[in-house]
């Protein structure tokens, strides 16, 4: 394809402004899906996003539109995800494109993540469209909102489009303007063959898929290719675009986004952001001369900027519920990684739950679609323990540790110094709820820096807060100060001194390795009780008292008694015999005296009841 013929481009927003519905708009007027095939939110593929509403995964779709000029151009959508903790998918696509379709909903307005999508966009150089969406809804309020995305971008009022994703009103002026103002790609098609690798996945069939951008050249169906980081050498079994299936083509040039089929089942081998060139044919022995040199001259490429490491929010360890699926459990992670590229675990033991992984998340809501997609894409049972931050520590002689468990924080004797991370937060508000916002963000050890307002019913709000602060349930704390209004956004700033401890919760006197957390001094207390009463409201009762407590090293600070159930020993016992039935009750307090003496008796913790503790509600 001739690459002036060529638009590449994503579309950014606020999650729920209409991401993919606008996407479905698009491939519905090109004609790139049958009517009869078409659904709402077609490019949410996986039945996870199907079933939560929610884009969870970046994905490419390329579309062919006769413009009003008489040409034939080739489309390549990228629809993304709009919650902060997939975050990188955008980040990943907005690498692979020249434009992005900045989308807001008219009935909204700017939130937090439109601005953040929008400073990525930015960092990347890429041509902007700003576009007012929903319009077809009655409280939409097309002239307010322009003012916001004007003041946002700097854009005049004729720049920006107004559509409706649900009605398509708008979205064939949309069209034009993404040919007319989105610029083609510039590679060098006479150049070798390079690509960059914005995503991949595992395939039943055809093993590790890559999805690439391609910068220079052209590869064709059973070249060899090599992976410049990993140094792996493949073979091009399939290459193609998405539609968003899977089209073979036979060729993949210059400008164009599609996949290829790497040949491999190796799972390691492909990595996100690595450089795809052409390699060497295995058999060399038959080539001509000239077939070699130019063979050789291919291999000569400049491996393409990757992406920037990726860095974990949260950490929590996964444990497979029975012990022996440990390697399908590493199985599963790996080929989950493949389409999940900031998901990152290393192997780790605990003498309660032994043999899993520590695994770092992007957020809470990653961590759950992460403990879903491994329960139902790959049958797993598993537990994972409380997600906590990664702390950094200093100590006593001097070592530097980076603490992303709370089995390994140091004992407080040799403890010099723990830090923490703290974020930039970003709040979009209506004005009028100011004051909650602040009384919560200072509950929570925030710190104010300055507010910006878009007109006098909205501002957005700057604070710093410790990260952990963040993670757990403050955006649904902030929902519910706002009535749903504010929106939230956070970035990584630094580590910072704190005055961390290790909290433990101890059931029949037995620490149960899954409740550790690292936590502020100050937050101890209240965290503790909570989790006290929580698993005396959870945990089944067993046939004697359990006692629940939170501790910090020896000290109990919260502490809770859950009765036990009489089992009903009298049940078999017709009639009244007196004397047997003290018997039968004697006997029962004697061994149950004999349990508690020992003080302790094994209580097998439920899922459900881990659950529970963790969504903190
Ligand atoms: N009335 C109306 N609803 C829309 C429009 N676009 C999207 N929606 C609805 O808004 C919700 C979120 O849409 P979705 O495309 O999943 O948003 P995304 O998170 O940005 O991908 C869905 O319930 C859509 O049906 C629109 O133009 N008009
Ligand atoms: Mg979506």
């Amino acid at each position: 394809m001739d690459q002036s013929l060529i638009r590449n481009f994503c579309i950014i927003a606020h999650i729920d402004h209409g991401k993919s519905t606008l996407s479905d708009r698009l491939l519905e007027l090109t004609g790139t899906v049958e009517k009869r095939k078409m659904k709402e939110q077609l490019l949410d593929t996986m039945d996870l996003e199907r079933e939560r509403g929610i884009t969870i995964k970046l994905q490419p779709a390329r579309m062919a539109y006769k413009a009003k000029d008489g040409v034939e151009y080739q489309l390549n959508l990228i629809d993304t995800p709009g919650h902060v903790d997939f975050n990188y998918e955008v980040s990943r696509s907005l690498a692979a494109v020249e434009g992005a379709v900045l989308l807001v909903d008219s009935t909204q307005g700017v939130q937090a993540q439109t601005i953040a999508n929008l400073y990525l966009a930015i960092e990347q150089d890429l041509t902007i469209i700003p576009v007012l969406n929903k319009i077809d809804l009655p409280n939409s309020e097309v002239e307010r909102r322009a003012e916001e995305l004007m003041k946002l971008i700097g854009c005049k009022r004729e720049e920006i489009l107004s559509v409706s994703g649900k009605t398509g009103e708008g979205v064939p002026e949309l069209l034009e303007r993404l040919v007319r103002d989105v610029p083609p790609p510039r590679g060098d098609h006479s150049k070798p063959f390079r690509a960059l690798i914005f995503d991949s996945k595992y395939d039943e069939y055809k093993g590790v898929v890559a999805y690439v951008r391609v910068l220079d050249g052209i590869v064709k169906t059973n070249d060899p290719i090599r992976f410049l980081a990993t140094q792996s050498q493949g073979q091009a079994l399939e290459v193609g675009y998405l539609k968003p299936e899977y089209k073979a083509t036979g060729f993949l040039e210059s400008g164009e986004i599609g996949y290829v089929v790497s040949g491999l089942k190796d799972i390691t081998a492909v990595r996100v952001g690595d450089t795809v060139a052409l390699g060497m044919p295995k058999d060399t022995a038959n080539m001509s001369r000239e077939a070699l040199d130019a063979s050789r001259l291919m291999l000569d490429v400049e491996p393409l900027q990757g992406y920037r490491e990726v860095r974990p929010m949260v950490y929590a360890g996964i444990f497979p519920s029975e012990g022996n699926e440990y390697e399908h459990l590493r199985d599963a992670l790996m080929k989950l990684k493949l389409s999940d590229a900031a998901l990152q675990f290393e192997p780790e033991h605990s003498t309660a739950l032994g043999f899993g992984f520590r695994c770092g998340f992007l957020g809470i809501l990653h961590l759950e679609i992460v403990k879903e997609r491994l329960e139902r894409e790959h049958d797993m049972e598993i537990v994972a323990t409380l997600p906590s931050v990664a702390y950094e520590v200093t100590l006593t002689n001097g070592d530097e540790k980076v603490i992303k468990s709370p089995l390994d924080f140091p004992d407080p004797s040799h403890l010099k110094e723990a830090r923490e991370p703290w974020v930039r937060v970003d709040i979009v508000t209506p004005s009028d709820y100011l004051g909650n916002v602040m009384a919560l963000v200072q509950d929570r050890r925030g710190v104010y820096k300055n507010t910006e307002y878009f007109d006098a019913q909205r501002a957005v709000l700057h604070y710093e807060m410790p990260l952990s602060s963040v993670i757990v349930d403050f955006h649904d704390k902030l929902k519910s100060a706002t009535a749903g209004y504010a929106s939230l956004n956070y970035e990584f700033a630094e580590f910072r001194p704190s005055k961390i401890i290790r909290l433990d919760i101890l059931v029949a006197e037995e620490q149960v390795a899954a409740f550790a957390t690292l936590i502020h001094e100050s937050e101890a207390y209240r965290y503790g009780k909570y989790v006290v009463e929580t698993l005396k409201e959870s945990l089944p009762r067993q046939q004697f008292v359990i006692k629940i407590q939170a501790a910090i090293g020896s000290k109990i600070i919260a502490s809770e008694k859950l009765s036990a159930y009489r089992k009903d020993v009298l049940a078999k016992l017709y009639g009244g015999d007196r004397t047997r039935k003290d018997k039968l009750l004697k006997k029962q307090k004697k061994g149950k005296e004999r349990m508690m003496s020992m003080g302790k008796g094994r209580v097998e913790i439920p899922s459900d009841t881990f659950v529970k503790v963790l969504r903190r509600n």
